[in-house]
């Protein structure tokens, strides 16, 4: 029962079809099925069907934007239905995604996680500059700075503001995170970040981890 109103949510997905998607992720919510398997069976699956199909000229920009606008519609149905947040904040996060990339499900997955398991988040959107990550992390006094980028064109921008906090001795002060799509450990750690996570359940295990170290501790990696 469960598996096949994943499955038809999953097609809903992929077509794009946001109605259907807000019904079928209402009727599994009702059907009992976890709202983690709604996100990544129904929707993420679909969303990276489409990814090789987009690259395999099999679809189009269009078809990627209603998937975009329907996975928000399921996520905002999503949301409210997973854990509680956990009394007091583990911690203050800024997150957003690097300049030139649009892309926010990822991000605003991450930030939900992030959210839920208790830490205060703070979501500075898309198009997120160097001068906005270090501006918004010194106003709101945060402890992370997460940055999520899906364009090879846009992670150097990751690079530019680990880089731009190291120059202004600013470094010490935040503990860096970095993921996304096309994000790889072994990228992350090159450009000094304190930190990678493959999807959005590990970056709280990360967030979580980093807390409890000093700044300047060794590279963590969640290959989850
Ligand atoms: C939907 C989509 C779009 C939508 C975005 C809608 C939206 N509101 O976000 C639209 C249509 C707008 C779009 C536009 C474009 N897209 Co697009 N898009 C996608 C698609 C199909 C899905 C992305 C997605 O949301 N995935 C699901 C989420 C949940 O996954 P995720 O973001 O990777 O996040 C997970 C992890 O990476 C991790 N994570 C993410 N961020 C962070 C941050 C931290 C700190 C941590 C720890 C973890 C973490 O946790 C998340 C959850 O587990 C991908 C294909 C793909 N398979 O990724 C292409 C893709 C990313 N797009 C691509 C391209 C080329 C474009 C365009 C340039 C197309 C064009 N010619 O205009 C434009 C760029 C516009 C811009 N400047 O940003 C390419 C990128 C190639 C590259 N490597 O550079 C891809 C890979 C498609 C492809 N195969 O070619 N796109």
């Amino acid at each position: 029962m469960s598996e096949e109103i994943l499955k038809k949510l999953a097609e809903a997905m992929y077509e794009g079809d946001s109605d259907l998607v807000e019904t079928l992720t209402k009727e599994a919510l009702d059907a009992g099925v976890a709202p983690g398997d709604i996100i990544e069976k129904g929707g993420v699956s679909a969303l990276d069907r489409l990814g090789k199909d987009f690259s395999e000229l099999v679809v189009f920009l269009p078809q990627l934007m209603l998937a975009g606008h329907a996975m928000n519609k399921l996520l905002q149905i999503v949301r409210p239905h997973l854990s509680e947040k956990e009394g007091a904040s583990r911690g203050k996060i800024i997150i957003g995604t690097a300049k030139g990339d649009f892309h926010d499900i990822g991000k605003s997955l991450v930030a939900t996680q992030l959210e839920v398991s208790g830490f205060e988040v703070i979501d500075i959107g898309t198009n997120v500059s160097t001068n906005e990550f270090i501006q918004k992390a010194e106003e709101t006094g945060a402890d992370i700075i997460a940055m999520s980028s899906l364009l090879t064109t846009s992670q150097y921008y990751m690079e530019d503001c680990i880089k731009r906090l190291n120059d202004e001795g600013k470094r010490g002060t935040y503990r860096v995170v970095v993921g996304g799509g096309p994000i790889r450990q072994n990228y992350a750690e090159k450009i000094g970040a304190d930190g990678y996570a493959r999807t959005a359940y590990g970056s709280v295990s990360l967030c979580k981890e980093l807390m409890k170290k000093t700044p300047d501790t060794e590279f963590i990696a969640i290959d989850a």
